[in-house]
């Protein structure tokens, strides 16, 4: 057994949120696996960070008339965010725009070229005579020619999954303009992946444990023959081609997207202060390399990124590749054009992240494509993990502080029905760790379940608020082997549902133990606990129908939302002024007069405040004011400005800086 592990799970592109099939497709079973190791003590790093370059960056900032680099920083940040909130413990997290990347991914150019594993050809190539300009693989859109699905994009198909070239798509379309492209020269350069098919074959044949999705896809590319494929890209955008012939081109994104493992190494080893370190695990047999992704991701991470390590020699080679199927919706597939998705940021707004680590981990895509549901979502949350797992902790530790003075009883002479426990929680750590190695991550989750089920039966049956009076050294022998059982969980439970996890050990005062240490207690008895707290909370119905009305609605919302500028919002011109004088306006029964002092000069302003403050309540009030807006009349008064105010429903409530400020000065 090798004696590191290097896992990673697939860069995201930093052109839009996270969603659930995300999660669901690498960054949870990456964590799972990760903290489970790190639990066995092994050596374990995960690496991860954003993919910033290529058209997919450059396609969204155009769409929404914003530079590449403003899109990469802001989705940097959401991503990175939201992976955060539901607890994706990273040991790096960087992004593909950083110089040391750049660098990177061009010795690897320059050395492959170097060996001849990368040649030059000049060849037609789609160019649009109305854009002026030549379009890479993104750019152009039409039927897919195997499957005709018929908005096939120039570099995959999103149906079938095939690797495609612009030329092969049939209508062919300009996405930009949507006019039909004409075909012109350009020199491209090509790395040359028919090379290494027969390497890449007897090294994949030995895989014995690869997934069958993985393999079968990867036999389909072998018997079609590997052909050279273009990796520079007619782009300004992105990791620059290190050749002087080659001026305005720049990497092909897959190419230099992988790389980004690498130099996310180099990052966390030099934030490690131990630079080289990163060798310690690129570099050596002893390091099993491990990535996760989702498998629209397969041929790229199992074929052509292979083949780049061969060429380069000293690198290690994947050891495994578990790619996870899809994760629909509600019976669709995933969309972000039609909104038809969880984000992870807004979903972190509404409820807990363990919830969604739970269910997304019990109906996981290991083998075949699962469905998220928002009803089923609700009903295994409320039944399994609530009622059947917090409901069991939350009853043994009340017990403890209500019956027991607040300490962990001791052992007696336990009973036949103890050590049954005890052996469920020996034989439940060895079955899960065989599990979790091999990626099963689903039928993981459900044996820890079904050791909380155990726990929760032999509670009711042993029934210790019976015993109390009549044997109390029986009730206490219960209540110590539970407090033994939820002690183990919380160690178990830890890769899946790890904020549970702990707060269950901060109630026990307990430390998280190494993975095998598991099967022996640690509780002695005498332990005293720390403040109980109610694990979860139920999800109530209406939280479950407000997330489904949501769903495939305010996308419309988001496409066309207009983002200010500094310089926009400096135009309001936003100032505070000081109510000097007020009266109503007759005939309404809605709207004041008002006067204001904003330092420089006196202004009339018409407000629809009756409603909501008293004439006194508003004069001699500091408020602010947008100044810049054009006048308007109303009921026959010039109104110059309006106030701020915040509103929701039935109150309305005026803004007031929060200490004097002379009238008239800049809000910003
Ligand atoms: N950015 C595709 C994706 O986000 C791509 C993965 C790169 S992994 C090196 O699905
Ligand atoms: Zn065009």
């Amino acid at each position: 057994m090798k004696n590191k592990i290097l896992i990673t799970s697939a860069l995201p592109y930093a052109n839009g949120k996270v969603h659930i099939g995300h999660l669901a497709g690498a960054y949870l079973p990456a964590d799972i696996y990760t903290r489970f190791q790190r639990r066995k003590g092994r050596d374990a790093i995960h690496i991860c960070g954003t993919d910033e370059n290529g058209v997919p960056i450059t396609i969204s900032a155009e769409k929404q008339g914003v530079s590449p680099k403003e899109i990469v920083d802001r989705y940097y940040k959401i991503i990175k965010e939201s992976f955060e909130g539901f607890g994706i413990s990273f040991d790096n997290f960087s992004r593909t725009s950083l110089p040391a990347h750049y660098k990177l991914a061009q010795e690897f150019f320059l050395k492959l070229h170097k060996k001849g594993y990368i040649s030059s050809k000049t060849e037609e190539q789609f160019y649009c005579p109305n854009c002026k300009r030549f379009l890479p693989d993104r750019y152009v859109e039409g039927t897919c020619p195997y499957c005709g699905y018929t908005s096939a994009r120039g570099d995959q198909c999103e149906k079938c999954g095939r690797w495609l070239e612009p030329t092969m798509l049939i209508n062919p379309k300009c996405k930009i303009c949507g006019s039909t492209p004409i075909l012109r020269e350009t020199k491209h350069w090509y790395f040359n992946l028919d090379v290494f098919q027969k390497r890449l074959q007897e090294w994949i044949s030995e895989k014995e444990h690869w997934r069958d999705n993985v393999k079968q896809f990867v036999q389909g590319w072998f018997q079609e023959g590997l052909r050279p494929r273009a990796i520079t890209r007619d782009l300004s955008w992105g990791v620059p081609v290190p050749l002087k012939e080659a001026r305005n081109k720049v990497l092909y994104v897959w190419f230099d997207a992988p790389i980004g493992y690498i130099s996310s190494t180099i990052e966390w080893a030099k934030n490690k202060g131990e630079p080289e370190k990163w060798k310690d695990y690129w570099y050596s047999k002893d390091t099993k390399l491990v990535h996760f992704i989702g498998k629209d991701n397969i041929i790229f991470h199992a074929v052509v990124w292979p083949a780049i390590l061969m060429g380069m020699e000293d690198y290690i080679l994947p050891d495994d590749i578990p790619a996870n199927e899809f994760l629909n919706m509600e019976g669709g597939k995933i969309s972000t054009s039609r909104n038809w998705a969880v984000w992870l940021d807004e979903y972190l707004r509404d409820f807990p992240p363990d919830y969604m680590r739970y269910y997304l981990t019990i109906i996981a895509p290991e083998t075949k494509d699962s469905d998220f549901k928002w009803k089923e979502f609700q009903e295994r949350v409320n039944t399994e993990l609530i009622n059947a797992f917090g409901n069991f902790v939350n009853r043994v530790l009340t017990f403890v502080k209500n019956y027991m003075g607040n300490k962990i009883p001791y052992p007696e002479s336990l009973t036949e029905n103890s050590q049954q426990i005890f052996m469920q929680i020996e034989e439940t750590v060895d079955k899960i760790d065989k599990l979790i190695e091999s990626f099963q991550m689903r039928k993981a989750i459900k044996s820890f379940m079904d050791l909380a089920d155990m726990g929760n039966r032999y509670y009711d049956i042993s029934a210790p608020w019976k015993m109390l009076k009549e044997n109390p050294e029986n009730a206490g022998n219960t209540i110590y082997t539970c407090c033994v059982l939820i002690d183990a969980l919380a160690d178990i439970a830890e890769p899946f549902i790890p904020f549970s996890a702990k707060r269950i050990k901060k109630m026990l005062g307990l430390p998280f133990r190494k993975w095998d240490e598991i099967k022996i207690p640690q509780i002695k008895g005498g332990e005293e606990l720390n403040r109980i707290e109610i694990l979860y909370k139920k999800i109530e119905d209406g939280e479950i129908e407000t997330q489904i009305k949501k769903l495939g609605k305010e996308e419309e919302m988001e496409q066309k939302k207009e983002y200010v500028s500094i310089q926009d919002f400096k135009k309001m011109g936003l100032r505070t002024a000081k109510i000097i004088g007020i009266e109503r306006v007759e005939n309404a029964d809605k709207l004041y007069k008002l006067q204001i002092d904003l330092g420089d000069e006196k202004r009339t302003l018409v407000a629809g405040l009756v409603k909501h403050y008293t004439e006194d309540e508003l004069l001699g009030k500091t408020i602010v004011v947008i100044t810049n807006l054009e006048p308007a009349i109303i009921r026959g008064i010039k109104s110059e400005g309006m106030l701020l105010a915040a509103s929701s429903g039935e109150i309305v409530s005026i803004l007031q800086p929060d200490k004097d400020v002379p009238s008239g000065s800049e809000v910003s």
